[in-house]
């Protein structure tokens, strides 16, 4: 075979594809993570799950986060996974400014740090927020709340991993219907968590109508770093929710951790999109779509569905239409009259 001409173009595929270190693209294309100098801000050492999603979401989401401020940034943790993880009294896997505080009060202690900058008059220092579902939905929803009322210069960051998982498992009220955790078991004529209307955060965040509110998983980590940096292009409260599977509460393989988030997406339970002032501006299509059980299945929370004794098909068409309806109200799908 002959070399190629010397005038012959060459032809980069991987350009524009997922793949997260592109060294390929412009420099000021690349993604936080391929960049040699990036912070670490999460660093090696501490303890998290094998295939933790929280892990990888908080380091990809903390280090665009440093990116985007030149490094000056303060991070305050709620109590949870991620913080019990990354700081086991006298370590620390942070290497940034990092407060922990209570479990509920988050929120409220990065407004104060926020506050006090500005006392300072070092508005170039922003400050992140960051907590479980559990913390969020929660515990330190009226913390939250109250710093969206007053459009606080906060970005607080959800860590979804849909239950409270560092004491054991127990529902929040993020844990989606037919979830199978410590506290909603497989009893009854109805097994696992009840079907509710749940709380949706980024929902009740656009309620407030602040600047800036996006959702994300850990499937596609140059559109969470591209949601972080963008957020940080705002002032005021922002909220950033992003989808991170949990192998030790969802009973599925640490490999499978983006799969998981991936099928979340294509199945329409997980819409990714943005909004600005309470409106959406943009989502995420679905690129193959999947029926909700390609995703069920891959974890034992929801093996009671498809039971020796056979298929919940009430169950998982209720389920399949909690998508239909995300698909519906995002446009993540083309309409059926529509041409592709
Ligand atoms: C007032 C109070 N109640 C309960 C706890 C115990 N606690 C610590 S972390 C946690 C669950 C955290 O769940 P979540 O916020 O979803 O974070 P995850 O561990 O799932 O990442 C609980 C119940 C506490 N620390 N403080
Ligand atoms: S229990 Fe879940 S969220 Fe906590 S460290 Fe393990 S995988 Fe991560
Ligand atoms: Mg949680």
């Amino acid at each position: 075979m002959s070399a190629p001409s010397s005038t012959a173009p060459l032809k980069f595929y991987q350009v524009g594809s997922f793949a997260v270190g592109n060294r390929l693209l412009d420099a000021e294309h690349r993604s936080v993570q391929s960049d040699a100098e990036r912070s670490n801000s999460l660093t090696s050492g501490h303890r998290a799950c094998l295939g933790c999603g929280e892990a990888l979401g908080a380091r990809y989401a903390i280090d665009a986060a440093m990116r985007a401020t030149n490094n000056q940034l303060v991070a305050v943790n709620a109590t949870g996974c991620l913080e019990v993880f990354s700081t086991p009294y006298p370590e620390t896997s942070w290497q940034i400014p990092w407060l922990h505080s209570l479990f509920g009060n988050a929120p409220a202690v990065a407004t104060g740090v926020a506050a006090a900058m500005k006392a300072k008059g070092r508005t170039d220092i922003r400050v992140v927020s960051q907590g479980g579902d559990g913390a969020t939905a929660d515990i330190g929803v009226g913390c939250l709340s109250g710093m969206f009322e007053r459009n606080d210069d906060v970005l607080y960051i959800c860590y979804d991993n849909e239950a409270y998982m560092n004491t054991g498992v127990q529902r929040s009220g993020a844990t989606p219907p037919a979830v199978r955790t410590s506290t909603t078991q497989i009893v009854g004529e109805h097994p696992g968590n009840v079907f509710g209307q749940g709380k949706n955060v980024p929902r009740i965040a656009m309620a407030h109508e602040i600047p800036y509110v996006a959702t994300a998983t850990v499937a596609d980590l140059r559109d969470l770093e591209a949601k972080v940096t963008r957020a940080m292009e705002f002032r005021g409260a922002r909220y950033l929710h992003v989808f991170v599977p949990c192998p030790l509460g969802w009973g599925s393989a640490s490999c499978d951790t983006l799969k998981i988030a991936r099928l979340a997406t294509q199945s329409g339970l997980f819409p990714v999109f943005e909004a600005e002032h309470g409106q959406v501006v943009a989502s995420t299509p679905i690129r193959q779509h999947v029926p909700v059980e390609d995703y069920l299945k891959t974890q034992k929370r929801y093996a009671h569905l498809f039971s020796k004794k056979g298929r919940d098909d009430i169950t998982i068409n209720r389920l399949q239409a909690m998508a239909d309806r995300n698909i519906e109200r995002y446009g993540l799908l083309p309409k059926k009259d529509e041409t592709p």
